[in-house]
């Protein structure tokens, strides 16, 4: 699909966000000028590499589901609007990868593809993360690895993708990036861009034998970048881990890996009463495990108790520039322990603000 043309209301008010903050980019209104001028010829305009890198900094500090926010000045920009071939997207990804992974110190990366315009529709992403594990669903329905994958493994096996060797808990799935030009293409990223880390725990050697690893970076790939009436439907960014995102959620959803009773089993606790809280002591273990085996690689990672204080450095730093921050209290508190953390005791502002990342409810998935 092409783009209609932009809101320019939209962008005027990017434009001029982009100016108050930069008083160095000089005055706005030569700028706004040449953007009604582009926006009246061609239905859209194209932003400045300083505008873009702005922008997206700014897309993340508006999002109001996000605890990572104190770094995003630290955002690192890769501006890749001229990358227009399936290829180029896949070799790319794999880069940012690279880039972001460094060796275990992650860096917080994106990579922005080229924007829908009224001439020519963008490139798309199909994939929710850059890495994710598929869901081999079996003959009696169960799924081996990760459920919320079943349905994307059944679409790329359509497509010929197979497991490397017998399907296992954790084979990465491959990227499949489309075109209008091309179509859907699918491509197996270079095992060397994906990092991944073996899970064991401080003090109970059996934790090995469970045979868990996590991916060391998340790279949100299904959201849209909007900035100033432009969208960006690929724009791949990434943070670290929260350590309760793999150990709470990827490990201990049911929808998920499901992995409570089986570590409460392991720990020999009462699993005959919910009285015992044995869910609640067997996901500590589980997310202990998780903070340890990061840490042990030399994998960046946050526990749930250090970013919340930072979000809070965050909040104050915000209000004292005289910024409203939105903020989503379903999605700041975390999944465990929520009243141990100071995030909880409070509200927020929750008006959502523009740059920002959008969800796509008609991205494919
Ligand atoms: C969501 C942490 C970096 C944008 C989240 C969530 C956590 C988190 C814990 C909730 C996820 C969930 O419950 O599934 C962090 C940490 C970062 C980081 C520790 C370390 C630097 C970033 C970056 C961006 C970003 C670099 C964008 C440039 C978002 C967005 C969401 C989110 C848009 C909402 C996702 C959704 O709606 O599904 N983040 N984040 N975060 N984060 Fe961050
Ligand atoms: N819960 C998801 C990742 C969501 C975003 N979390 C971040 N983002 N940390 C998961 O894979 O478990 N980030 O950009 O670092």
């Amino acid at each position: 699909r092409s783009a209609d043309p932009v809101d320019v209301a939209e962008a005027e008010e990017f434009l001029r966000l982009f100016h108050a903050e930069n008083p160095g980019a000089g005055p706005v209104e030569p700028r706004l000028a040449r953007m009604r001028y582009e926006v009246e010829t061609v239905g859209t305009y194209r932003h400045t590499a300083e505008e873009l890198a702005f922008g997206a900094r700014v897309a993340w500090r508006n999002s109001a589901r996000c605890i990572g926010r104190l770094y995003w000045r630290s955002l690192k920009v890769r501006d890749l609007r001229d990358v227009h071939t399936a290829g180029g997207v896949a070799a790319h990804c794999a880069q940012h990868l690279r880039m972001a992974t460094n060796g275990g110190k992650i860096r917080p990366v994106i990579s922005v593809f080229p924007p829908e315009t009224p001439q020519r529709p963008a490139p798309r992403i199909w994939n929710e993360q850059l890495i994710r594990y598929a869901g081999h669903r079996r003959a009696d329905g169960s799924v081996l690895g990760d459920p919320r994958y079943a349905r994307f493994t059944e679409a790329v096996a359509g497509f010929g993708w197979r497991p490397p060797g017998e399907p296992t808990a954790f084979d990465v799935l491959p990227l499949v990036v489309e075109t209008a030009e091309e179509g859907p293409h699918m491509f197996a990223l270079p095992p060397e861009v994906v990092q991944e880390v073996p899970i064991t725990h401080p003090e109970l050697p059996w934790f090995a034998e469970l045979g868990l690893r996590w991916h060391a970076v998340p790279v949100i790939s299904h959201m849209r970048l909007t900035l100033g009436g432009v969208s960006y439907p690929a724009a791949p960014f990434n943070g670290w881990y929260m350590g309760t995102e793999i150990g709470a959620r990827n490990f201990g959803d049911t929808a998920r890996y499901d992995l409570i009773p089986v570590v409460a089993e392991r720990l020999g606790l009462d699993t005959s009463t919910e009285k015992s809280l044995w869910k609640d002591r067997a996901l500590v273990e589980l997310n202990r495990a998780v903070l340890h085996s990061y840490a042990a690689a030399g994998v960046t990672i946050t526990d749930h108790h250090t970013e919340s204080e930072r979000f809070l450095t965050h909040l104050r730093r915000e209000e004292s520039a005289g910024r409203k921050c939105p903020v989503d209290w379903t999605w700041i508190v975390p999944p465990m322990s929520g009243s141990l953390t100071p995030v909880f005791h409070r509200d927020y502002d929750d008006e959502p603000q523009r740059p920002d990342f959008l969800l796509d409810q008609d991205a494919a998935r």
